[in-house]
């Protein structure tokens, strides 16, 4: 069986975070590890509160699941400190973890911060480096580089500079740019532009699916570019059908 780990935020609504990557993974036909890295209290309408218990817990969870367990592939989401963020680098090295697909979640999709100033510095620097695969959004990749990024000339650019910091493959998600949904892959040689039609609509935990589906897709042992293809398609599928279950944004639905 192919096993992937999602270490992220949780998120009781199911639509992002945890859960969400738990149930992408279950979708793709891969076995889901789950590891919270941080509570929320949140609702389709917001996130109200986050809670970071003791990163000594952290540690510990990830100790215990993977001196018995080898996952295939590894996706992070929210890490939220730079304490969390520094076990998560740590035990990825001491347990020579794979595939390592590195969400880099800065903020929710209701504008609510979702990563500490100080841990910035060490996803770049530390976090990073040892990514198969970073995926962030638009404005996570401007807020990493500093590219005001408007067009696709921008995407490239900003791509470059994540790249520099060390992960093999950069895929920024352009969902949230005007014109097409266009998604940018660079892996240091070539550039990728992934597009599809736009969806319209405020859709809850498109980051965290499409993460996770390219995860679950190199565990299963497609290369990168077939596993951002993939996730992308499954994505627009999930958005295409997505459904209201509270009183805020849609779900996706798969
Ligand atoms: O969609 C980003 C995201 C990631 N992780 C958690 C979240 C959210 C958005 O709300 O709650 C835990």
């Amino acid at each position: 069986m192919n096993i992937a780990l999602s270490i992220a935020g949780t998120d009781p609504t199911g639509g992002a975070g945890l859960q969400a990557d738990l149930r992408t993974f279950k979708s793709m036909g891969v076995y889901g590890l789950g590891i919270p890295s941080v509570l929320t209290a949140q609702n389709t309408e917001g996130v109200s509160e986050i809670f970071d218990f003791p990163s000594d817990f952290f540690a510990l969870q990830l100790d215990i699941l993977l001196k018995d367990i080898s996952p295939d592939a590894v996706k992070t989401g929210m890490l939220y400190t730079a304490d969390i963020v520094g076990v998560a680098v740590d035990k990825i090295k001491e347990f020579s973890l794979k595939n390592l697909v590195v969400d880099p979640v800065a903020v929710s999709s209701t504008g609510v911060s979702l990563i500490k100033e100080s841990a910035l510095e060490a996803m770049r620097n530390n976090l990073f480096p040892i990514a198969r695969v970073i995926t962030p959004n638009v404005y996570e990749a401007s807020l990493f580089t500093g590219v005001d990024i408007k067009n696709q000339e921008d995407m490239k650019k900003a791509a470059v500079r994540l790249r520099e910091s060390g992960p093999g493959t950069v895929i920024i998600t352009g969902g949230h740019l005007k014109g097409g949904a266009l998604d940018l892959l660079f892996d240091g040689k070539d550039f990728l532009s992934l597009e599809n039609e736009r969806l319209e609509g405020d859709y809850h935990g498109t980051g965290c699916v499409f993460s996770s589906a390219v995860a679950a897709c190199l565990a299963l042992g497609y290369d990168v570019r077939e596993a951002a293809v993939k996730a992308k398609e499954f994505v627009w599928k999930a958005m295409k059908s997505a459904v209201s279950i509270g009183k805020g944004m849609k779900i996706l639905n798969f």
